[in-house]
């Protein structure tokens, strides 16, 4: 049999030589602008020796919202991590000096350039704002760093001024530039669109920083990389502003599987990645959020159930073990025979079909929904396999 996943990877048409895009975690920057979520320092710095180790390319925090911020800043470049770490912080000369004092290397400096952030929240006009681009690119130039500038709201931006905007900056020496869509307004192919439009004059690297408040922030980071970006900014369990931004999880396992961009993340570290930012922030996440939820991997359905028990590929894009995820499966009243049979060589219960079909019965008559839930791992599954093998 091929693979079972074969024909979905021709739909899916990989390039042959897919492109490496990195992956920014903003989870010390971003996700602590997510309602209730406020680290100590020693969280700061556990996270981010977990993201280093976990393989992201950079990882941001801002210096500027806190004196705490600042510390924990201090101490996590000291870190020497393999990741770059990026201090964020307005698009103004005294918060790159924050940066620098803090001994970054990187820095990101963001500003509205949409006309309701320009008029409405920084009362200046068009020049003024290009002005404070150019000269917080070249103040940090000036002072080493490497900088990315995000042109923030720019997808609600006039394009006329977004591409004056990219075009000033790089001319200044910026060394990337972070294209966003801040209040997650954006279908895919308007992202597409969006950001196609600077990639064809412009050629400085660029970040995709998209919102999830429609619940398209995944879709658009990857349509923004086909037209040209090539790093993704994520959170831990996509936490952020409102709604957030991509999760870690979603986005490294489809670039891993459904991308094959080459990495050397450590996938199976991002069930527990998320358990952190839970027990440090008391929000759990939803038990289906893809990847993580504890429901990811739990099958119910009788049908569903008898097929798992032969082969998981039947009703998995990818085996749990790779996330550091658990299967289950729940007994209940929708458990069908070969579940309820499965659950009697559990018990040690010698099975046959009839009574496999009464205790399915028993389950359905009781009325209770799920009644339990157990963990099928792999050696269970090699089990019942060859047993079923044997039997026959
Ligand atoms: C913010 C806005 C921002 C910046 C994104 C970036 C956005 O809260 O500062 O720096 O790439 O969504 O535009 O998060
Ligand atoms: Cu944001």
């Amino acid at each position: 049999m091929k693979d079972p996943n074969h024909y979905a990877d021709l739909y899916n048409a990989y390039d042959e030589t897919p492109r490496k895009i990195s992956v920014l975690d903003s989870t010390l920057r971003e996700g602590e602008q997510h309602p209730g979520v406020s680290f100590t320092n020693k969280q700061r710095i556990q996270i981010a020796w977990m993201l280093d180790y976990f393989g992201v390319d950079q990882i941001e925090i801002s210096p500027v919202v806190s004196p705490d911020h600042k510390d924990a800043t201090k101490t996590i470049i000291k870190q020497g991590l393999r990741a770059d770490i990026v201090s964020h912080g307005r698009a103004l000369t005294e918060d790159i000096d924050i940066s620098l004092a803090c001994d970054a290397k990187w820095v990101a400096a963001y500003l509205g350039i949409s006309d309701v952030h320009l008029k409405d929240k920084l009362r200046i006009t068009k020049e003024q704002a290009l002005e404070r681009a150019v000269n917080t690119v070249s103040y940090a130039k000036e002072h080493g760093l490497k900088i990315r500038f995000t042109v923030e709201d720019g997808s609600r931006a006039d394009p006329e001024f977004l591409i004056s905007v990219c075009k000033a900056i790089s001319e200044a020496g910026v060394d990337r530039i972070s294209l966003p869509d801040t209040v997650g307004i954006m279908r895919p192919v308007g992202m597409y669109n969006f950001v196609k439009n600077v990639r064809s004059i412009i050629d400085t690297p660029l970040d995709v920083h998209v919102h999830n408040d429609i619940g398209f922030a995944l879709a658009n980071a990857f349509s923004a990389c086909e037209a040209g970006v090539d790093q993704i900014h994520t959170t831990i369990d996509g936490i952020g502003e409102r709604t957030g931004i991509p999760s870690l999880a979603e986005v490294a396992v489809a670039l891993t599987y459904l991308y094959k961009s080459p990495n050397d993340f450590r996938l199976d570290m991002l069930a527990d990645l998320s358990r952190l930012i839970e027990q440090y922030t008391t929000i759990k996440p939803y038990d289906s959020k893809p990847i993580v939820g504890t429901s990811a991997y739990k099958h119910k359905a009788g049908t569903h159930l008898a097929a798992i028990l032969k082969n998981p590929a039947a009703y998995e894009p990818i085996p749990p073990r790779i996330v550091g995820n658990h299967r289950t499966i729940v007994f209940g009243e929708l458990a069908g025979k070969t579940g309820a049979g499965y659950l009697m060589s559990l018990l040690g219960i010698k099975q046959d079909n009839e009574t496999a079909k009464k205790v399915a019965a028993g389950l359905k008559n009781l009325r209770m929904g799920d009644v339990l839930d157990i963990p099928l791992e792999d050696r269970l599954e090699r089990k019942i396999i060859n047993d079923e093998k044997r039997s026959k």
